[in-house]
């Protein structure tokens, strides 16, 4: 519906600068090497891969905290970067996909879909909200805090001087929310956030739940749809290599039916999957955690199971 042609652009962003731990920068290329590619070929996608780039030079030779942000200049480069990739395969009519990396990568991928499709509705499937701002944040890593720049609440901060606030708190949605920060919880109460957290998922079931979301976003199916998907919002016995597991969370069918509706809708014009990180765990579980990464892009991209 709001795609040219069938055809994905796919960005991998090898970048972990948003959190502290290490690993989560091979997310990409252990995806990509697990067969990615050729997986939405087969599906009838033409893929344009942007091939593995590296992100490490935009690193500043110092990047002193930003009030309590942590690598603010790194951060907002790779981001800025990754927007006009976005952007780029958007103008040309496909799909784009982006592969983490950590979360605050969104910050881009948001960007740039809202600079080609400003109406476009956003669900973020995650166990966190990331809507922390510059002030509420405890860690001071920014992929807590991805939501609350786009949304433009974060105040202004010099150093993501090139972000604009392209998101409406009425065109997000959450689904898998369960480690919510006590300021997060003020600013989605505050601005009227829907949010479906691991209650409403058990008290309604993942179907209801996914179409009161998409929904919310996309009434009638008549916006395009970013779907910005945190493989921490699984369980942790379903996807156990990722950097802040939290247990209770999305079984591997509902995560799965998620990304199936969303297909269904004909709407997604951009897809994130972030926070897969193969350093964490055995290999038992990076295989399980990549294997299910690759088939969750699958299924939002046509996949069926029939
Ligand atoms: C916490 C913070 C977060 C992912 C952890 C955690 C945020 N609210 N996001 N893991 N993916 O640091 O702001
Ligand atoms: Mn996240
Ligand atoms: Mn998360
Ligand atoms: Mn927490």
């Amino acid at each position: 519906k709001f795609l040219k042609q069938q055809s994905v652009g796919v960005i991998g962003v090898p970048f972990s600068g948003g959190q502290p731990r290490d690993g989560v920068d091979q997310g990409p290329l252990k995806i990509i090497e697990f067969g990615l590619l050729n997986q939405l070929e087969e599906l009838g996608w033409q893929v344009n891969f942007d091939g593995h780039r590296d992100y490490t030079t935009m690193q500043p030779a110092v990047d002193p905290p930003v009030g309590k942000l942590l690598n603010a200049r790194y951060v907002s480069a790779v981001t800025e970067s990754v927007a006009s990739s976005v952007s780029s395969h958007l103008k040309q009519g496909s799909l784009a996909l982006t592969l983490g990396g950590d979360h605050s990568i969104a910050l881009g991928t948001v960007s740039g879909t809202m600079a080609i499709h400003p109406d476009a509705g956003l669900i973020w499937v995650d166990a966190h909200a990331d809507i922390n701002t510059p002030e509420t944040t405890e860690s001071g890593n920014i992929h807590g805090c991805p939501v609350s720049f786009l949304l433009g609440i974060a105040g202004q901060i010099k150093e993501f001087n090139w972000v604009k606030p392209c998101l409406s708190p009425e065109r997000l949605v959450y689904i898998g929310l369960r480690d919510v920060d006590a300021g997060e919880k003020k600013i989605l109460r505050e601005h009227g956030i829907k949010a479906f957290s691991m209650h409403e998922v058990d008290k309604y079931g993942i179907a209801k739940v996914v179409e009161m979301a998409i929904e919310h976003v996309s009434p009638n199916r008549s916006r395009p749809i970013h779907l910005s998907f945190d493989v921490d919002a699984l369980d942790p016995t379903v996807a156990p290599s990722t950097g802040t597991p939290v247990r209770g969370g999305l079984t591997f069918r509902e995560g799965h039916y998620i990304c199936e509706a969303v297909h269904e809708t004909g709407c997604l014009v951009a897809m994130d999957l972030m926070e897969v990180n193969p350093s964490l765990e055995d290999d038992q579980a990076v295989f399980q955690t990549v294997t299910i990464g690759c088939s969750l892009v699958r299924c939002a991209l046509g996949e069926t199971l029939l």
